[in-house]
């Protein structure tokens, strides 16, 4: 595996001089960050966002994300210039060495929760998402600022978008996919780069939108679409695992062997009576997930791919973005290091 780490830029309180210090830290997982969704990234940024990140001694070739413009998903007339940009983007990323590029195809909202800051019994705080809470929101009306909602979209403009989305059925988003990766996996081979589509979080429909990267039925039909190794997968275990619907173990396991996992997200997540969840310290005993399990599949099936410590819980007293602290993230590395030592060292059959 090839350890990484997400870095929100030049403005992260996690600086880079305190990311290089987690040890076998080796890639910086990052994007441009001031340029509006759609839009070509400036090779001067990239190239500044690469040399930040080399001088640190660390690695720039992961991107988490190149966004997808609505109009992609929604397959309106304008989402050629959308996808011509998106090429654009994946070539000049390609030529400045990155070889990951995460994204995901969620309409309007990314991950979703309900608070960010439920107070566990430790007395840290973690992302949490109950359904009760969920069922009492209305993104049309109520006052609502959760992470992932882009917050520049006007009540109006979201409104317009749910009217546009009320015509797009899941099999209309399938087509709408696939027409995106047709355009942009070949342009990804080329410059080899490969697109490692992010799972829905949580993976069922919320607000009525449609979400199909959710199972293994969908990841299945997903690869199909465009049958290349660079059309794969981040494989985000607390996504994916937040449902017992959902056997992440055999999913791993059958995908890493495809050689279609480009990323892991590994995170623990723990899954409540009604089918909320929290998110959890990584450590297996404080979720539901198994996380030695999941490394020993990817060991076992010689991953050599990228992996990063995902949401952490904000301990010791840190303030900061929600998920995105310093100090839980630097525990889920240092675990996840601990477990992959153990398996090159003794687990070898
Ligand atoms: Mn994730």
């Amino acid at each position: 595996m090839k350890l990484s780490f997400r870095w929100y830029g030049a403005h992260d309180p996690v600086t880079l001089e305190k990311i290089r210090q987690i040890p076998n830290m080796r890639s910086i997982v990052t994007a441009v960050y001031d340029v509006p969704v759609g839009e070509v990234w400036s090779r001067e940024s990239i190239q500044a966002l690469k040399q930040q990140v080399e001088d640190a001694g660390l690695v720039f070739d992961v991107i988490e994300s190149v966004p997808v413009h609505e109009d992609i998903k929604l397959g309106k007339p304008t989402r050629d210039r959308y996808i011509a940009n998106y090429q654009e983007n994946i070539r000049r990323l390609g030529e400045a060495g990155v070889k990951c590029i995460c994204y995901n195809f969620m309409p309007v909202f990314d991950w979703t929760r309900t608070q960010l800051d439920k107070v566990l019994a430790d007395g840290s705080n973690a992302l949490v998402y109950y359904k009760d809470q969920l069922e009492k929101m209305d993104p049309l009306t109520g006052e609502l600022s959760l992470p992932g909602w882009d917050s520049s979209y006007r009540k109006e403009d979201l409104k317009a978008l749910f009217e546009e989305y009320s015509h797009v059925s899941e099999e209309k988003l399938w087509e709408n996919l696939q027409y995106f990766l047709e355009a942009v996996i070949p342009v990804a081979e080329e410059s080899g780069v490969n697109m490692a589509i992010h799972p829905d979080d949580p993976p069922w429909n919320i607000f009525g939108l449609p979400r199909i990267i959710t199972c293994k039925e969908n990841l299945d039909r997903f690869l199909k679409l465009v049958d290349s190794p660079a059309n794969g997968l981040t494989f985000c275990t607390g996504s994916l695992g937040c449902t017992k619907a959902n056997d992440i173990y055999s999913m791993i396991d059958e995908y890493s062997k495809m050689g279609r996992i480009h990323f892991m997200h590994v995170r623990n997540v723990k899954i409540l009576d009604d089918g909320s969840f929290e998110e959890s310290a990584h450590f297996s005993a404080c979720g539901s997930l198994d996380i030695p399990r999941i490394m020993k599949i990817l060991h076992d099936n010689g991953f050599t791919g990228y992996v990063r410590p995902d949401h952490g819980r904000m301990i010791w007293g840190e303030t900061g973005r929600a998920g995105y602290g310093l100090y839980d993230r630097a525990l889920g590395a240092a675990y996840l290091n601990g477990i992959w030592e153990t398996l090159d060292k003794y687990a070898k059959e």
